[in-house]
């Protein structure tokens, strides 16, 4: 390659976050612009634990758009990431023609290659296409200089990305319009509002769900009732109750809207035809145990939420988390020689009551859950500044190929 067309290449590197939702997205009213049938409501984890990382660069000499994910080359012309591609250089057009000084007008004909990992293995079993398309819209949005409202294109790359483009608590408004325009995400509070809400990731299994949510969604769509009456009675409702729990940092409230929320979503799939089933025995065995934990201490301490898959995601308070922690050991004990069995923040050791113990009646599900990933509410995408954390080279290609 020329010297000369290596000193124009554009090369951004940024970083998102995973969301979980608490209010959950299920069903589509358009397939094609991705517009949901409900609003729905998350929290953004912390990247320190949860991130992908992109780096988009753009230069004349390219000569088609191109895309590794995880190491490998993957096809750009899927219909989502020609969307984003799409939107995006039609966004920084219209800039352009509107006069903004800020895009970088010579660029907007260039090719890009896009390179893109998770710090999370995909057996994790969380939905790495929300961080990962919150992360390429916000990368190629820097790359062609185009700032405001991003998460309407995000969120045609995969829905739940739209709420992946801020941090703290976040809810996606279903909007109203046939374009979608009104279907954005929104912060409803920032990470630093609800300090001591924690985030414990039970990873249950490290096999792939059955039926992915692209589709499965659908299926739900045309056969569920149930789906219809949660989305048109139930979710606008929970939406304003959620959002009013979150200001007050009322957990109680917080946790049983959440609960009952996922319970929700997971009947809608047993109801769609044929059903669908994400829940396992080890899904629901946490559910048990907290519910008997909870019980036993008669006050809302521990929540759980599940999405397209068996892992459990916990909801709780920094002060419950060593003990709801060693809970989890105790009655799912992992395997002596395995790997780490806490990652992310550090727990305190701390010892179980016998009156706890006697309290939940279940039997120990030894390997049950792999390991635990503690995490807390966390910011939204961002730039990497340092240039030697760019995944591709100065030739454009990837570093570690
Ligand atoms: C959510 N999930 O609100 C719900 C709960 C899974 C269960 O958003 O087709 O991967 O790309 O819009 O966003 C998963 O659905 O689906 C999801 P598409 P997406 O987090």
């Amino acid at each position: 390659m020329p010297e000369d067309s290596v000193d124009k290449l554009n090369m951004v590197t940024c970083t998102a976050p995973v969301n979980i939702a608490v209010i959950k997205y299920w069903g589509k009213r358009n397939e094609e612009l991705i517009l949901p049938i409900n609003s729905s409501l998350s929290v953004t984890l912390h990247q320190d634990q949860l991130k992908t990382t992109t780096t988009v660069a753009s230069s004349r000499s390219f000569q088609e758009d191109r895309i590794w994910l995880n190491g490998n080359e993957e096809d750009i012309s899927h219909p989502r990431l020609q969307s984003c591609l799409r939107e995006i250089r039609r966004l920084a057009r219209k800039r352009r023609s509107d006069g903004d000084p800020g895009v970088d007008v010579t660029g907007l004909s260039h090719k890009v290659h896009v390179c893109s990992v998770n710090n999370f293995p995909t057996a994790a079993g969380l939905a790495s296409s929300a961080a990962g398309f919150a992360c390429l819209v916000y990368t190629l949005a820097r790359v062609f200089g185009v700032e405001g409202e991003l998460s309407g294109i995000a969120r045609q790359g995969s829905g739940s990305a739209c709420r992946s483009m801020y941090g703290g608590f976040v809810q996606w408004i279903m909007g109203q319009r046939d374009d979608g325009k009104d279907s954005i995400a929104q912060q409803v509070a920032p990470e630093t509002h609800w300090p001591e809400l924690r985030v414990l990731v039970l990873v249950a299994s490290a096999e792939r769900k059955p039926v992915g949510s692209t589709s499965g969604m659908q299926t739900s769509v045309e056969t569920s009732r149930l789906l219809k009456h949660r989305a048109d009675s139930v979710v606008p409702g929970r939406m304003e109750e959620m959002v009013e729990a979150v200001h007050r940092k009322d957990f109680a409230t917080f946790a049983e809207l959440t609960m009952k929320d996922s319970n929700q979503f997971h009947a809608t799939c047993l109801d769609t035809y044929p059903p669908i089933f994400y829940l396992n025995n080890v899904s629901r065995q946490v559910i048990s145990l907290v519910h008997q934990y909870n019980r036993h201490y008669r006050d809302i301490r521990v929540a759980y939420t599940f999405d397209a898959g068996p892992n459990a995601v916990i909801y709780t308070l920094q002060e419950n988390v060593a003990e709801f922690v060693q809970v989890v050991r105790h009655f799912f004990p992992p395997e002596t020689n395995g790997g780490q069995f806490l990652k992310g923040l550090p727990v305190d050791c701390v010892d179980l009551s016998e009156e706890l113990k006697n309290a939940i009646s279940l039997a120990p599900m030894p390997k049950g859950i792999g390991y635990i990933i503690n995490t807390k509410a966390g910011p939204g995408p961002c730039v990497v500044e340092h240039p030697n954390q760019h995944l591709l080279g100065p030739d454009g290609l990837p570093k570690n190929a």
